[in-house]
Order: C-alpha cells, then sequence, then structure tokens
C-alpha cells in the first residue's frame, strides 16, 4: 500500500479526516502547469515567442501524479510536449520562460527553446523534439544507476506516436533482459499529430511491452490519485529489484497538437473536445473529490489558481526583460561532445 493509501486507511479507520496538503500540492502543481502552458499560448499568439510550442493542457495528472511519487534524485527524460514533466520534476518557472523565448538565463542559454530544456539538478535528462529519441537516454540512464547500485530509477515519458519508433524496441528488450530500474510511461492522448492512434497502432498497446516480458499496468491518465497510487507502488518495485516496468495512461490534449494547430475538426470534433475538458479534466476530477470528501472548497481552488498565475506572470515578465545571448557565443553549447 502507498503512504498515502495507508494514511487514508488509517485516518478512515479511526474516524479521521485525510490529510488534505498532499492532494492540494498535486492540485497545485497540476493549476501552475496549466498556467504556464495558457501563458506560453499567449506568447505565442502575441508573437513574443520564437518557435512552436506543444501544450499539455488536459494531460497535467500524468506529469504530477508520477513525479510526486519519484524521489528528487530520480531521472526523467520528456518530449516535444514536455514543459508539464519539467516543471512537475522541479524545473524554475523563470528559467523554463526564458528558454522558450530565446534568453541567456534559460536552461540551454536560450539556444534550444520550447522542445530541449534539460535540468540535470532536478534528474530531468532532457526534452526531445525527436520522437522516441529519449528513450535510450532513460534507458542509458536506468543501466548507469544500476552499474553504480546509486538506487536510483529513470522515468520515460513518451506519447503513444513513439510505438513506431524502432528504438523503443531495443531498449525495452535490453530493459528486460538486464532487469533494469526503468519505468516507460507512454501517454497515449489518442493522437499522433493530426492522426487518430487506431490508425497507426495495431493491436494492443499493452501486448508490445508484454512481449518482452516487462510488466505492464494501465491507468486513468486523468485521475492524478490514481496516477499517483500506482506509480509509488510500480516506483517500490523498480527500485527494489523487480525490473522495468510500462505504464499506460488513457489521455486527452484539450488544444491543437501545438500552437498554431487551431482548426482541428478534420481530424477530431469540438463534441469531443468539450466532453473531455467537461467530464474528464484532472483538475475538475480532484477538486471533485475533495469537496465530496469535505477536504477542501472552491475557496481554496480559486486562490490556488491565482497564486499559480501570479508566478507564471512574474516568471514571464523576468523573461521578457531578460538579455539575449550575446552574439559572440552563437556557437557555443549547441553541440555535445
Ligand atoms: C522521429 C520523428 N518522426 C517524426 C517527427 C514529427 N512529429 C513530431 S510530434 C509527432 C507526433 C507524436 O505523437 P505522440 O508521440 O503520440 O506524442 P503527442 O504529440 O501526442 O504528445 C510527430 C510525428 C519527429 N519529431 N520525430
Amino acid at each position: 500500500m502507498t503512504e498515502m493509501a495507508e494514511d487514508r486507511a488509517a485516518r478512515q479507520g479511526k474516524g479521521l479526516k485525510l490529510d488534505v496538503e498532499p492532494y492540494l500540492h498535486m492540485y497545485q502543481q497540476m493549476a501552475r502547469i496549466r498556467a504556464f502552458e495558457e501563458k506560453v499560448n499567449e506568447l505565442y499568439t502575441g508573437a513574443q515567442m520564437p518557435g512552436l510550442a506543444h501544450l499539455y493542457i488536459g494531460e497535467e495528472a500524468i506529469a504530477v501524479g508520477v513525479c510526486e511519487a519519484l524521489a528528487p534524485q530520480d531521472y526523467i527524460t520528456s518530449t516535444h510536449r514536455g514543459h508539464g514533466h519539467c516543471l512537475a520534476k522541479g524545473a524554475s518557472v523563470d528559467r523554463m520562460l526564458a528558454e522558450l523565448l530565446g534568453k541567456e538565463a534559460g536552461y540551454c542559454r536560450g539556444k534550444g527553446g520550447s522542445m530541449h530544456i534539460a535540468d540535470i539538478e532536478s534528474g530531468n535528462l532532457g526534452a526531445n523534439a525527436i520522437v522516441g529519441g529519449s528513450a535510450g537516454i532513460a534507458t542509458g540512464a536506468a543501466f548507469s544507476a544500476k552499474r553504480l547500485g546509486d538506487g536510483r530509477i529513470a522515468v520515460c515519458f513518451f506519447g503513444e506516436g513513439a510505438l513506431g519508433q524502432g528504438l523503443m524496441y531495443e531498449v525495452m528488450n535490453m530493459a528486460s533482459l538486464w532487469s533494469l530500474p526503468v519505468i516507460y510511461v507512454c501517454e497515449n492522448n489518442h493522437f499522433n499529430e493530426y492522426t487518430h492512434f487506431s490508425e497507426s497502432t495495431a493491436g494492443e498497446i499493452t501486448a508490445r511491452p508484454k512481449a518482452f516480458g516487462i510488466h505492464t499496468e494501465t491507468v486513468d491518465g486523468q485521475d492524478v490519485r490514481a496516477v499517483y497510487e500506482t506509480m509509488a507502488r510500480l516506483v517500490e518495485r523498480v527500485r527494489s529489484g523487480g525490473g522495468p516496468v510500462f505504464l499506460l495512461c488513457d489521455t486527452y490534449r484539450y488544444r491543437g497538437h501545438h500552437v498554431g494547430d487551431i482548426d482541428r475538426s478534420y481530424y477530431r470534433s469540438k463534441e469531443e473536445e468539450q466532453e473531455w475538458m467537461t467530464n474528464r479534466d484532472p483538475l475538475k476530477i480532484l477538486s471533485g473529490w475533495l469537496v465530496d470528501q469535505g477536504l477542501a472548497d472552491q475557496k481554496i481552488f480559486d486562490q490556488i489558481a491565482a497564486e499559480a498565475k501570479e508566478e507564471i506572470e512574474t516568471g514571464a515578465e523576468f523573461a521578457i526583460n531578460a538579455p539575449y545571448p550575446d552574439i559572440s557565443e552563437v556557437d557555443q553549447h549547441v553541440y555535445a561532445e
């Protein structure tokens, strides 16, 4: 049983109220990610941000539920849709926004942009513009952790589209053979760019890791409590030498594939989007549950949203006013040896 589940059982047994703080913290993390992404959209549409960004709005419960179950020293790798993963693992809003705006204070001195944020201090080995690209990095990190015996584990976030990449199968094979401490977290938001996953992925997704003998579970990616509790159990299993696992999360991105993908009617309906936003929203699911339990009221959620917005606005102001890197360093820090 996870710590939160134990606490729940113990308190319910004694007729005590649940400890609300961990849940409010998860709500706050999701609200921060949403406010961040809304700001990115605003910066893009206001022509203040160069390049594109792929928004994570709608998928927040996965990044938060997963990262809450990890230790600070554990590794993650991320994707082109990576802002939520970076924030959930502890990246700074200021430095992320500075990176998106091409400023020197950014995580890559402004030379990587949205899809290349890495933050070694928080264990984030990097977002990756290559679909499936980070699977090798996460599996390599797990291999190093096992060799060093340092107790770390690695989480590899990826979209279901990455299952079309051969690298995924090479690494799952190695991870299984060598019993590596790695968790493959597949975020199935139903689309690869503008194509429904049923048109690009044959058979059952879960059959693929199972073919390598990898323990596989499925979770509702809109329910942060379910993601957290599943992950906490899986983390314990992997950390204690149980070998790799694969977690399939069912989710949905509310916005376009990227910020410029406005008219989506040719590949999905407005009704479908509305259904997810109304009935499957991760923030509403958690707040609704907390209210039902008598643990919180709407005032708290409004306050958290206002604080998140303020933090993001302050970060954006910092990033907008920050200097660009000097022209003399245009060819520096862009090549890894
Ligand atoms: C190797 C590679 N092929 C194609 C692309 C172009 N591309 C960028 S995102 C994307 C779809 C990815 O879908 P998925 O992995 O499910 O992630 P999602 O965007 O749904 O989060 C594609 C095909 C790429 N970046 N890298």
